[in-house]
């Protein structure tokens, strides 16, 4: 039986309510300073996330909710501009501190830490967003603490491809039995099963309905010592997989995983 040596994290949606309290507003920022009338609502947000990365979101959005946009010959480079602005406008939101991680994510990074895990970011935003929301809540060395942030363009096919696990898995030398990911959402799940590997779930207000089949719990949140989590699925013998209190930490996981090798071994 395989041990639990690594745990790779998910970010936006997972770490911090990002996509709530950042992409969607900096999106919206930047298309008003560049003067267009797109708006994206929250409701309307929660149906772009079907879509992972921020310029394909876009695109996404022009080819199903405005159809009406004259089309341009460049419309990819328009895009880019466009997303690359957003970025800026991301990353000042951070630096306001306006987006505090979610709860139970310091403390399983700190146990993790102390206990020698392997870690890694697995994500769909960019290397340049993933450090600001670290230094911005973690403080400036925290981006060391993963041995790897796979992000972004690295891979050709975004979530829910498994393209970037797998090179996760690659570039730590890694097998997917030695790995358990938190991830929020279910691009996330089928991205990271697609590897092999498999999930603990924290959903958010925007993957409520998504389906989290095959994943090893669903959780509302991590946890924290004086806020139990709430288990919405999974966890059959959930006694077992329990520490005293009802929060995730690294014994949690572990014996979560061990319960997985043993009726897959
Ligand atoms: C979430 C995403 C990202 C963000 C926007 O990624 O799909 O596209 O919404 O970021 P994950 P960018 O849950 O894998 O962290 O605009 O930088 O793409
Ligand atoms: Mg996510």
């Amino acid at each position: 039986m395989r041990s639990l040596k690594a745990i790779l994290f998910d970010v936006d949606g997972t770490l911090a309510d990002t996509e709530r309290d950042g992409h969607c507003i900096a999106f919206n920022l930047a298309f008003e300073e560049a003067g267009l009338d797109w708006r994206w609502s929250d409701e309307l947000y929660e149906e772009l996330l079907a879509v992972t990365g921020g310029k394909e979101r876009m695109h996404y959005y022009l080819s199903e909710f405005n159809k009406k946009y004259p089309p341009c010959d460049n419309i990819n480079e328009f895009i880019a501009k466009l997303h690359a602005r957003k970025t800026e406008l991301y990353v000042s939101l951070l630096s306001e501190g306006r987006i505090p991680l979610r709860p139970g994510v310091k403390r399983l990074l700190e146990d993790a830490r102390k206990q020698n895990m392997r870690l890694a970011i697995v994500t769909t935003t960019s290397v340049t967003n993933v450090i600001a929301l670290l230094t911005n809540t973690l403080g400036s060395e925290s981006a060391d603490w993963f041995e790897l942030i796979a992000a972004g363009d690295i891979v050709e096919k975004k979530k829910p491809a498994p393209d970037i696990y797998q090179y996760t898995l690659e570039k730590m030398n890694l097998t997917a039995q030695d790995c358990i990911v938190i991830e929020d959402s279910e691009n996330g799940l089928l991205s990271a099963s697609g590897a092999g590997i498999k999930s603990v779930i924290t959903i958010n207000e925007y993957t409520t309905k998504d389906n989290f089949d095959g994943a090893l719990i669903v959780l509302d949140q991590l946890g924290e010592p004086d806020m139990p989590f709430t288990i919405i699925k999974g966890g059959t013998n959930a006694d077992s997989k329990k520490t005293e209190e009802n929060y995730v930490d690294v014994a949690f996981l572990k014996a979560l995983h061990k319960e997985h090798q043993g009726n897959h071994g």
